[in-house]
């Protein structure tokens, strides 16, 4: 590939878990930085090499790569025992994390915001969301509302003053808005942060500071997203979606960087879709097709094991994402999970209440009523997770590939046939 960008942003094009951490772990193999822009654990990025798989949540992909310099930006939300558990994990399994920083502007996910989390989705009868229940939502809100705690914070000489008043609005907000009789304990919420905190104190940094630092020295900056765009804030399936913005418009403001600094974006597409949680999904699949994807992608979530909704590829959204995600090219994605498919189905367009439309329609309840019309195509019938280029790929899948980058309106730079590191392969 002709590497002429000195900073990459990876980003997911659907509903998330399209091996986003696989293809940033591919190129951070290059990199002297891999920088987390959004989303806290809820996001699971597995990598697998040497045989190993291992999993990650809020430690950057780039973990890996004992050269490479992760950053966890000021955009994201971190849930310090989680992190200090993965952390101890990676270290177990022979991983160094001495070259993990995390910026002082991110903001702390509490305990209560766990608990609101949990009480939110109780609370939508017909409407949950499907969240994976790790305090994303309630902490974003707080950092809107202007009521949460950052993690440089932790280290003011009046830190106890600002989580005891955090503690009792949130004590506040269960007992009066919630009518829940959980009640926090300052000393318990205190102890347990600062025994966590321990582990990472030399690990903060203004880290805005050291990724420009970087981009001036003309070195490679990774930038990874999490979840997918269809999961934005803004621009996804609302309300079905996450707290934050995923496209990589938010990759210079999550990580302190002027947006002009931004020079290259990948869409990861996974060959199929899927989806966690509720919404509009046109393309979903309730037959033994959608069964026997599911089985073979091993598609259920890598944090809460909810088995996932499966779909046939969808190029409308998929030429949305590209739009509002600032995509250049496209990586495509668990190929291989399709090599047992007689024929194949590309949804090309929508039937919205008797009409045919070519573009996404800006509301999920209009998304939900949408039928898909499909194109099909004859499937190839054979193993491709041994192929190692564009050439040795069968006929079919040359022309499966071809028939999403063509409806979807991207190119493609590269696939990959299964989850270790050799069966990703670029196309130049
Ligand atoms: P949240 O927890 O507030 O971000 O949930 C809001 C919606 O976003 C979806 N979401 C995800 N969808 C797919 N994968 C995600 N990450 C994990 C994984 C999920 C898991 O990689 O497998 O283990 O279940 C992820 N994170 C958030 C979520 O389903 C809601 O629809
Ligand atoms: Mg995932």
């Amino acid at each position: 590939m002709k590497r002429d960008f000195k900073t990459l942003v990876v980003i997911g094009t659907q509903w998330g878990d399209e091996g986003k951490g696989k293809i940033t772990d591919y190129f951070a193999q290059k990199a002297e930085m891999v920088v987390r822009f959004a989303g806290g654990d809820n996001a699971g990025h597995m990598i697998e090499f040497g045989g190993v798989r291992y999993k990650v949540t809020i430690v950057p992909s780039g973990i890996f790569n004992p050269k490479v310099k992760n950053i966890i930006g000021n955009g994201t939300v971190v849930n310090l025992e989680k992190l200090v558990s993965e952390l101890a994990g990676l270290n177990q399994a022979g991983i160094d994390t001495s070259n993990l920083f995390i910026s002082g502007r991110a903001h702390l996910i509490l305990p209560f915001n766990l608990k609101i989390d949990e009480l939110q989705e109780e609370f939508r009868k017909e409407n949950k969301i499907g969240t994976t229940k790790r305090g994303i939502g309630p902490t974003y809100a707080d950092k809107i509302a202007r009521m949460g705690i950052r993690v440089h914070d932790v280290l003011q000489p009046n830190f106890k003053d600002i989580l005891k008043e955090s503690v009792d609005a949130h004590n506040k907000i269960l007992k009066n808005l919630y009518e829940s009789d959980i009640q926090f304990t300052f000393d318990e919420i205190y102890n347990n942060l600062m025994k966590n905190f321990d582990v990472i104190k030399n690990n903060i940094l203004d880290t805005g500071e050291l990724v420009a630092d970087t981009i001036e020295q003309q070195k490679f900056v990774l930038f990874e997203g999490a979840q997918g765009i269809l999961l934005d804030i803004d621009h996804g399936t609302y309300p079905f979606v996450t707290s934050s913005n995923t496209s990589a418009n938010n990759a210079s403001l999550g990580s302190g960087v002027h947006y002009k600094h931004i020079q290259k974006v990948v869409g990861v597409a996974k060959a199929y879709n899927t989806r966690v949680g509720t919404g509009g999904m046109p393309t979903e699949l309730f037959d033994e097709t959608g069964n026997r994807i599911r089985e073979r992608g091993r598609e259920y979530g890598s944090n809460t094991g909810r088995p996932r909704r499966v779909g046939w590829f969808d190029a409308v959204a998929m030429k949305y994402a590209i739009r509002v995600g600032g995509i250049d090219e496209l990586f495509l994605t668990l190929f291989d999970v399709l090599d047992h498919e007689e024929n194949l189905k590309i949804c090309i367009a929508y039937e919205l209440d008797g009409k045919q439309i070519t573009s996404m329609p800006t509301s999920d309840q209009e998304f939900r009523r949408c039928k898909p019309i499909y194109v099909e195509v004859p499937g190839w019938k054979e193993d491709i997770t041994k192929v190692r280029s564009y050439d040795e790929l069968p006929e079919n899948a040359k022309n499966y590939m071809n028939k999403i980058a063509e409806y979807s309106g991207a190119e493609f730079l590269g696939f990959s046939v299964g989850p270790d590191r050799v069966q990703t392969i670029l196309l130049k």
